[in-house]
């Protein structure tokens, strides 16, 4: 059992939507919370990252912070996924190491996993078959900052952890319909259509992928769950051992919406991989399992958007 009671916890990523979810999760945990902005320090830049760890001495940092996008982002931008992913993950883990950080979490992503990993996915399936390439860069990225928190704890003996959360949604989220995620891509377009009056709306690829969707509060939890109570060199699994087609959850988002129109596959756009559902077996057996069910999770997401975003881009 690690104790946050009294420790500086660095979110690195504060302002994403997990990197927020984990800074409103440890309100109450008796900690102080430290945030950096990108003036205070650009993450992809060594000796501004260095500087920044060394002035706030945290005892615990969360690598909450990433470039990340949805299909369409990953498959433009595969030189910014890269770069960007692994500039951030290496400063973080070096000058973590170098100031003597007591814990570190390091979070990847489900896409780490092969294409065709049998399904529900082990941790051990990690580098046992090729990538998806719509996210290889991404992936890539991730497996190197796993293997990075794995190898400053075999030849350092730091306490790095790494967990891998399947897709996420929820609360300051993107909804930009070029660079987000599914989730809320489509309930954008089912909103805009609504109010639009509109007869359909447009989904990606052939709707049969399926995918794992866990809300970003369930994740927090999570995260905190395993600085608290993990320490090994594997990677662990973070998602809700459920998946739905993106057909089905067109359907739910519309229904929650409250768009009745028709629901349109665009196969000209990718489907990815056919599917990615996470075991979560391990972290189960540490004793943690989601709270949030994804019709619930998408409902309070929507009362987020209707709040937040829906008029943004008018
Ligand atoms: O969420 P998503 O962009 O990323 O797409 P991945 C999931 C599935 O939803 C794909 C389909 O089959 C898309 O074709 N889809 C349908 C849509 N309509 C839409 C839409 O309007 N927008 C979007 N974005 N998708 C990402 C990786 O993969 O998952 C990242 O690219 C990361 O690297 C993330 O790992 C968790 O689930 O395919």
């Amino acid at each position: 059992m690690y104790s946050l009671e009294g420790k500086r916890v660095y979110v690195a990523g504060h302002r994403g939507m997990v990197g927020s979810a984990i800074v409103r999760r440890l309100a109450d945990k008796q900690c102080v919370v430290l945030t950096s902005t990108r003036e205070d320090a650009d993450l992809r830049d060594q000796a501004a990252t260095r500087r920044w760890l060394e002035s706030q001495r945290p005892d615990v940092v969360v690598v909450a912070a990433a470039k990340v996008g949805g299909i369409l982002a990953n498959a433009t931008y595969p030189a910014d996924f890269l770069y960007d992913n692994l500039m951030i993950e290496a400063n973080l883990i070096e000058a973590s190491h170098r100031v003597g950080v007591g814990k570190l979490l390091f979070l990847g992503s489900s896409c780490i996993y092969p294409k065709f990993a049998p399904q529900p996915i082990v941790e051990s399936a990690l580098l046992t078959g090729s990538l998806e390439p719509t996210n290889e860069w991404y992936a890539i990225a991730k497996i190197a900052g796993i293997k990075l928190a794995e190898a400053y704890r075999a030849q350092h003996g730091c306490d790095f952890i790494s967990a891998m959360p399947t897709n996420l949604y929820g609360p300051g989220d993107n909804f930009d319909l070029n660079s987000s995620h599914v989730l809320p891509a489509l309930m954008r377009k089912a909103h805009e259509a609504k109010q639009a009056g509109a007869s359909e709306i447009v989904i990606w690829g052939t709707g049969t992928p399926r995918r794992e969707f866990l809300h970003a509060d369930d994740c927090a939890d999570a995260c905190v769950h395993l600085i608290e109570q993990y320490s090994d060199a594997e990677h662990v699994n973070v998602g809700s051992g459920e998946d739905v087609t993106i057909y089905e959850l067109a359907q739910l988002v519309c229904e929650i919406v409250g768009f009745q129109g028709e629901i349109v596959r665009d196969e000209t756009k990718p489907d990815g991989t056919p599917r990615k559902l996470m075991s979560a077996d391990k972290i189960r057996g540490l004793g943690w399992k989601p709270r949030i069910e994804l019709r619930e999770g998408i409902a309070a997401t929507y009362r987020w958007f209707l709040e937040h975003k829906a008029d943004a881009g008018r």
